[in-house]
């Protein structure tokens, strides 16, 4: 029952000061009232209206200030995510294969290929942008200490400009550190004898201690992609030694590659012959494998040397004309854009996971001032990278795709046993990149964050690494491979690394290009 008693409230008794700024707030209120009721009618409804309005300004951002709140918690978690990946393949790395090529995390053992530290020096400049200074202080211990390219050894020119020259120039530019100039310059000097060819295509191999060169022991072709695609880093070298002649090797291949026969509408065939410098095996045409940099490489070089040199631009151009004409095609029943391979005019609905930079590459060109239908392809192949990874069974893409024209098991997709296997490749990740950094758009992040995630979930070796696999689509058994490529940590982790980080000042797009190997390398300055 109610008792008239009880107090349900505490009785304050005010002093005088406050007691006196309560009545002096009364008279205010009052007096705010009469003025009020002074103002004309038109007044009143313009304060009200002016009130209302600001009113539903501040409800409508709100939700959106929140949501901008947890992007930002959900893009700190995802950097962290990643160092923590890049820790957990170095850890791997440290102690089974210190100083070697390649970790096999699963035997706890390393593989070689050219016995130059293949992994740390691709990795340097990636613990430099995560900022993971302990590792990088340790692997910068090693160049200095251990890294000798006084040896007999057969390197590929391509694969050790790509990793080494490129990431001992970057970790340079990042650094200031002249350790990593003096390494590249003594790489770049033993590299030159692949050069020394009747046609002045370069040879595939170099043995760096003798100072000889020559061709693979079955050919006497050199791979497309891979003569063009070492002009980055040889041209650059030339502008910081002041020396001309890594320069003007280079540009001698671009130029004659320029202008040989056997191009179709701006492809170019997959061989080039070191003895004719011609192209050989003609007819046949991929952005893939063997040629897939050569694109790469004539819009990154007109960009390093400030959009002046206007025929790697009008061949740039000509090229994506001439993909668009030649090798696009749509898939059953989704209608994913994709690009196939042309062999004797008979198109092949099939595309290697390497093609996968193209989104980026495209949306870099769109940036640049080229054409706004270049954004658009961007836009469809990232979409059809982004569903080589969402329709796999463990969310991980194969190493080649094939696409059905007419589908008649309701599959976009197949994948033949062959090309069942995922190498821990950063294409994918590096357009979404681009993509990301162009247009903001939240979803390309959400992708990369679920390769990462697939990533660890498939191809994380407790005791340290990651592995390629040989079965993306059997998730109970993928098949690990026993190998981690040195690109995982030079390339995959850094541009994940690079999609989830807010500050888009990190290797700005208008101050960098990479190199085919993700390595930063400087846009020059318009004096040089
Ligand atoms: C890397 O060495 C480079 O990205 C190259 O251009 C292609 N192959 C690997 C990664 O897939």
């Amino acid at each position: 029952m109610y008792s008239p008693q009880r107090q349900d409230f505490v009785s304050l008794t005010l002093g005088d000061q406050y007691s006196r700024s309560y009545t002096n707030g009364k008279h205010r209120r009052q007096s705010c009232w009469r003025k009020w009721k002074q103002l004309s009618r038109l007044q009143r409804s313009l304060i009200l209206f002016l009130l209302a309005f600001l009113f539903i300004c501040g409800i409508l951002s709100y939700p959106s200030l929140t949501e901008q709140w947890r992007v930002t918690v959900k893009a700190v978690d995802r950097v962290e995510a990643v160092r923590e990946a890049f820790r957990h393949a170095w850890k791997g790395y440290k102690a089974f294969a210190w100083g070697h090529d390649e970790l096999k995390p699963i035997s706890k053992t390393h593989g070689e290929w050219f016995g130059l530290g293949l992994t740390l020096i691709d990795a340097l400049d990636t613990m430099w942008i995560l900022g993971l200074k302990d590792e990088f202080a340790e692997a910068r211990k090693w160049v200095e200490t251990e890294l000798s390219f006084s040896k007999n050894v057969d390197v590929n020119l391509f694969e050790s400009t790509i990793r080494i020259l490129g990431g001992l120039l970057s970790t340079y530019h990042l650094t200031g550190d002249t350790l990593f100039l003096d390494k590249a310059k003594d790489i770049g000097f033993r590299l030159m004898p692949a050069f020394k060819t009747p046609s002045k295509i370069p040879y595939s191999d170099v043995n760096i201690g003798k100072g000889t060169a020559h061709p693979p022991r079955w050919t006497t072709d050199s791979t497309v992609a891979e003569v063009t695609s070492i002009q980055l880093e040889f041209r650059e070298l030339s502008r910081l030694t002041q020396d001309p002649q890594y320069q003007n090797a280079v540009e001698e291949v671009t130029r004659q590659v320029h202008r040989l026969e056997g191009k179709r509408d701006g492809l170019v065939p997959m061989f080039i012959n070191t003895n004719s410098g011609k192209f050989t095996r003609r007819g046949a045409f991929t952005l893939g494998a063997r040629a897939d940099s050569y694109y790469e490489y004539l819009l990154k070089q007109w960009l390093q040397g400030g959009k002046k040199e206007t025929e790697l631009l009008e061949d740039y151009l000509q090229a994506i004309e001439g993909v668009r004409k030649n090798l696009l095609r749509q898939t059953s029943p989704s209608k994913l854009t994709f690009v196939g391979e042309l062999s004797n005019g008979h198109l092949n609905p099939k595309m290697d996971h390497l093609v996968c930079f193209l989104p980026g590459t495209l949306a870099l060109g769109a940036h640049n001032g080229l054409p706004a239908d270049h954004m658009d392809l961007a836009l469809q192949l990232m979409e059809t990278c982004h569903q080589m990874y969402a329709q796999m069974e463990t969310g991980l893409s194969p190493e080649i795709a094939h696409f059905n024209l007419q589908s008649s098991n309701g599959r976009d997709i197949d994948v033949k046993p062959a090309d069942r296997h995922n190498l821990l490749r950063p294409e994918t990740v590096e357009s979404l990149f681009y993509m990301y950094r162009f247009t903001k758009d939240s979803k390309y992040r959400d992708w990369g964050w679920d390769i990462l995630q697939s990533f660890n979930k498939y191809t994380r070796v407790p005791s340290g690494g990651y592995t390629s696999i040989g079965n993306v689509r059997d998730p109970v058994n993928p098949a690990p491979r026993d190998k981690m490529e040195s690109f995982f940590l030079g390339e995959t982790l850094k541009y994940l690394f690079l999609l989830f980080s807010d500050d888009s000042e990190l290797i700005s797009l208008d101050k960098y290009i990479f190199n085919t190997e993700a390595h930063p390398l400087p846009i020059w300055p318009s004096t040089s």
